[in-house]
């Protein structure tokens, strides 16, 4: 099978500087290596760039680096939409998460013109749910899922075709939430299991609950890994990092399911941030982790019959 690799060095919807050196990182780590031992054909499509951007006013001031952040989001919607309509497998490499504004969006246009559904697993410490008009950070990395659903605000953004059902978006890790999120995920009914969920039931019940629900619905499955829905002490390189994140173990089997389950259509690998990293540690990590999506295992056995 194919995979793509396509870097987006988004930086301006986070707080600090670092993201834009996690392509490079995520290469350097060796990426492409590991998943061509994989048996994947692997093809490198290089960075998606952007022009500079003239300021962009918005009435919430909290906002920075709205024309940015735009940019970003009108040039990675249709790559990776052809990333998606060209390769069984894109790879997203971030880049803050508000690249995710534009995965998501580009590859919610893919899934329509195959007229299947669009199911987002988002593995997070953060729910991401912020209209332009409720961040009070003004970090638009905390936005990008209220974009894609289709959550009002959004003005300032480029138009969004085609918005994924946040029934269909099913949440992990969560341990961080504002109060104006706390709010619109009762309102839209995303799916969130957090962390004390992930405490009381494992990993393992609620994923293949939501697995069952994609393939019922012969959904493409999207998988957004933000580097902070890992523990701080194995993944450090992060710049929002919040403790009682999820382990090594739960990372891995999160992956080995998902793998098993051959759903999964496209992955964003978001925020990590090389320049708080200790010696390409977490960006290692993270090859270890995708390399676990894409069938390395330790032992051959029977996978489980869905
Ligand atoms: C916080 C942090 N909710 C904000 N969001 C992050 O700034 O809106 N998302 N770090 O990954
Ligand atoms: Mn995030
Ligand atoms: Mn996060
Ligand atoms: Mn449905």
């Amino acid at each position: 099978r194919t995979c793509s690799l396509l870097g987006a060095a988004i930086q301006t919807g986070a707080s600090q500087p670092g993201c834009i050196m996690g392509p490079a990182a995520l290469r350097t780590a060796g990426l492409a290596a590991v998943l061509s031992e994989l048996d994947w054909e692997v093809t490198d499509l290089g960075d998606v760039t952007i022009a500079p951007q003239e300021p962009m006013p918005h009435a919430n001031p909290a906002i920075h680096d709205l024309a940015e952040t735009c940019a970003w989001i009108k040039a990675l919607a249709p790559a990776a939409q052809k990333a998606a309509a060209e390769h069984d497998l894109p790879v997203f490499m971030g880049g803050d998460h508000a690249m995710a504004a534009g995965t998501v969006s580009g590859i919610a246009a893919h899934a329509a013109s195959l007229g299947r559904p669009l199911f987002v697993l988002w593995l997070d410490a953060h729910p991401d749910l912020h209209t332009l008009m409720t961040t009070e950070s003004g970090n638009l990395h905390g936005t990008p899922v209220a974009y894609f659903t289709g959550q009002p605000d959004f003005e300032a953004y480029p138009p969004l075709a085609h918005a994924v059902d946040p029934r269909h978006v099913c949440m992990m890790g969560i341990r961080s939430v504002d109060p104006a999120e706390r709010a619109r995920i009762k309102e839209i009914g995303v799916e969130v299991h957090d962390m004390r969920a992930l405490d009381e039931t494992g990993v393992l019940a609620p994923l293949r609950a939501f697995l069952a629900r994609v393939r019922a619905a012969n959904g493409l499955l999207h998988v957004s890994f933000d580097v902070d829905f890992l523990d701080p002490q194995i993944a450090p390189a992060v710049g929002t990092t919040v403790p009682g994140g999820a382990t090594f173990r739960e990372a891995h089997l999160i992956m080995e399911e998902l793998c098993d389950s051959n759903l999964v259509s496209s992955l964003d690998l978001v925020e990590l941030n090389p320049f708080l990293d200790e010696r390409g540690r977490t960006a290692r990590l993270l090859c270890d982790f995708t390399a676990s999506l894409f069938g390395r295992r330790v032992l051959d056995r029977m996978t489980r019959s869905y």
